[in-house]
């Protein structure tokens, strides 16, 4: 599937990588490395069944930091997202409006590419809707129904069986312990499945926390070939656990997403992998923080959005919005307020008033040799990626505290290489 069009980013003078990250089946900040210069990286992308919110824009951004890093490092990056294409919200939110679902998800994923390339995301060298890699997430299925990891439970509306991941079977066999990737306990899983698309009442199940894996053809719904599955469509774990299996190298280094993929959705697309490959999945797992509105999480169910669309609609400076989502540590939860965009409006302005003040030589600067700035803002990201201190730092800059000397250029460069922020972009005040 067509990513969306990469920004600008212009080339530093390299620094060694030393980073350390918050991950979340450790609970702790431990040191990361790529391997041999590369790193890879998947992150959870859309339901596209309605337009990209805060919280969504929040998570690509906070991520985009990490590429950002790595990229100024000199590591190779590859980087995979998906488009969850078909599943259950986008089929209930099409049938609610009279809408096609398949032109429901390409309108939105449309938009969010645009959303995306507005906020200046570097895109994923990857970009795969679950749609096109049906026949792999097949292919898995039937390993794991092979294995004896996956069994089938009857459904009275369909003609075929469904098939479930048996989670104690999976524990058997592997090294996999439910819990283990999310970090929760029992009793917080129990409650946390129905509410995250889980099935727990559903009859037959082994164990009620037992995930879906591929659901049998239903009346009305789409369906897929599905080899020796019988037709159907399907389940969503299974679904990242093939995208980022089939297109990196695992146990690949980072697999991010939001604080509500913990359980259930990372925690059993690892546990999937682990039983097909007996490999773990992922080095590294990170959870970005939920934005809220009004002191609740946004969610496209809730309907309490603050639209990227809309904002930029309105005519609010994407940057802006960026040096807002930035500003918030990517672990914090977070609540919207347009008093706080017009804040980070204001902080940006100021960056940008710096800018047009900074000296327009630095004759001790060399391409090669990284600046107090560079130094400055990739200490900081490194530990943990502390967009909020970074900016900080900035602010440190434009109060003539920190790398006075450093060149216009090279503080662009720096600042729009590291935090996606152009500077020089459009400035109202590089006209006054
Ligand atoms: N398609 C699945 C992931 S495979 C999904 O969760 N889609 S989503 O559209 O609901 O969310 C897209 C991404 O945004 C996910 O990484 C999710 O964790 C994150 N996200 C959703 N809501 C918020 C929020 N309020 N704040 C921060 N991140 C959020
Ligand atoms: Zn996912």
């Amino acid at each position: 599937m067509k990513s969306w069009s990469a920004p600008q980013v212009p080339s530093l003078p390299r620094l060694a990588e030393s980073l350390e990250l918050f991950d979340t089946p450790h609970s702790t900040t431990l040191p990361t490395h790529s391997r041999q210069g590369a790193a890879s990286l998947y992150v959870c992308g859309i339901t596209p069944y309605d337009a990209t919110h805060l919280g969504h824009a929040n998570t690509y951004v906070q991520f985009d930091l990490l590429v950002r890093y790595w990229l100024a490092c000199g590591v190779q990056v590859n980087y995979v997202q998906n488009v969850t294409d078909i599943d259950d919200p986008l089929l209930e939110r099409a049938e609610a409006t009279g809408a096609d679902w398949r032109e429901l998800a390409e309108e939105q994923t449309e938009l969010f590419r645009q959303d995306m390339a507005a906020l200046s995301v570097i895109p994923p060298n990857s970009y795969l809707g679950a749609v096109e890699m049906i026949p792999a997430i097949v292919e898995d299925v039937e390993r794991l129904a092979e294995l004896g990891i996956a069994y089938r439970v009857p459904a009275e509306d369909a003609d075929g069986d469904d098939y479930y991941f048996d989670i104690a079977e999976a524990e058997s066999r592997t090294d996999w312990r439910l819990g283990s990737v999310g970090g929760y306990d029992r009793p917080t899983m129990d409650s946390l499945f129905g509410e995250r698309g889980g099935d727990p009442q559903r009859p037959g199940k082994r164990d009620r926390l037992d995930p879906l894996l591929w659901r049998a053809r239903r009346e009305g719904e789409p369906e897929w070939d599905g080899g020796a599955l019988g037709r159907g469509r399907p389940g969503w774990h299974i679904e990242c656990s093939v995208i980022a299996r089939r297109h990196l190298p695992a146990p690949f280094t980072v697999q991010g997403g939001g604080s509500d993929l913990r359980f259930p959705h990372h925690e059993f697309s690892a546990a999937h992998a682990t039983a097909a490959d007996g490999v773990a999945l992922a080095e590294r797992y990170m959870h970005t923080g939920m934005v809220g509105l009004d002191g609740e999480k946004m969610s496209k169910s809730k309907g309490n959005l603050v639209l990227v669309s809309q904002l930029r609609a309105r005519g609010e400076d994407p940057q802006a919005v960026r040096t807002l989502l930035l500003s918030h540590h990517w672990r914090t939860d977070w609540s919207y307020t347009d008093a706080d965009l017009a804040l980070a409006s204001g902080r940006l302005q100021r960056w940008k008033q710096a800018l047009q003040r900074a000296p327009e030589q630095n004759p001790g600067e060399s391409a090669e040799e990284p600046d107090e700035l560079q130094y400055a803002l990739m200490s900081i990201l490194a530990l943990d990626l502390n967009a909020p201190a970074a900016l900080d730092q900035l602010d440190m800059w434009a109060e003539g505290h920190l790398a006075a000397q450093t060149s216009r250029a090279r503080v662009r460069d720096v600042v729009l290489a590291l935090l996606g922020i152009d500077l020089a972009d459009g400035s109202p005040s590089s006209t006054d």
